[in-house]
């Protein structure tokens, strides 16, 4: 059985653990639990999985491991051909996944993370936090919530009426938003109807 190294409250590997979901795949998986703040990611035995010491990875029954979210999410992608396709099947729908999967990531994810570091210091144990670069990021992640709502204002889903990976790497980002005090705001509609689409799919909750 293949195995996924992870954190249950941590927004990357729920990134993998919807993915799976939507593809009905998790009963494929087993689920590791690996505790960030204990440092159980630190240790040589988990860096022998991932040198940068990361989760998600994703262990297959061969022993061969992939860290990573995204290169995870594309193997179990070509892994599994017929399973519901979440990267787009056209080359103009996987490039459009993908611009959206890089914006999230970079514009998003990123700092969201970072204002999570540095405004809480959750990981102060293995770095310096610096608030005031941890406030700049949280500005950063809102603008962003406001991009999303504009972006939604004539389309389902981010890239239109298919739901794809794009919709889960946002929903999980914005989710973490949470964490940094950060949530939709009232007059965001779109993004609240969107959000609320998004959690009728049984896979959020996996
Ligand atoms: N780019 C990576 C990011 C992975 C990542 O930052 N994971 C966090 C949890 S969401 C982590 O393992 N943090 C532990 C640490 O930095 O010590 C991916 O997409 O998988």
């Amino acid at each position: 059985m293949m195995k996924l190294y992870e954190t249950r409250v941590a927004p990357n590997p729920r990134r993998v653990r919807i993915f799976l979901a939507e593809k009905g795949l998790l009963d494929q998986v087993e689920l590791i639990e690996v505790d960030l703040q204990k440092g159980d990611n630190l240790t040589r035995e988990y860096a022998a999985r991932n040198p940068l010491k990361k989760v998600p990875v994703l262990e297959l029954e061969d022993g061969t491991c992939i860290a990573e979210t995204m290169a995870i999410c594309r193997y179990v992608e070509e892994a599994f051909p017929d399973t519901p396709r979440l990267l787009g099947t056209t080359a103009l729908e996987k490039a459009h996944v993908e611009q959206w999967l890089r914006w999230i990531d970079f514009y998003f994810m990123m700092p969201t993370g970072m204002a999570f570091q540095h405004t809480t210091g959750f990981f102060k144990d293995r770095m310096t936090p610096y608030p005031e670069w941890g406030e700049e990021c949280k500005r950063q992640a809102a603008r962003f919530f406001d991009f999303l709502d504009r972006s939604l204002s004539d389309s389902r889903y981010l890239c239109g009426d298919e739901f794809t990976a794009a919709d889960i790497n946002a929903l999980c980002a914005l989710d973490f938003n949470k964490a940094i005090q950060q949530r939709i705001t009232p007059e965001q509609q779109n993004l609240r109807a969107w959000h609320e689409r998004l959690y009728e799919r049984p896979s959020v909750s996996a």
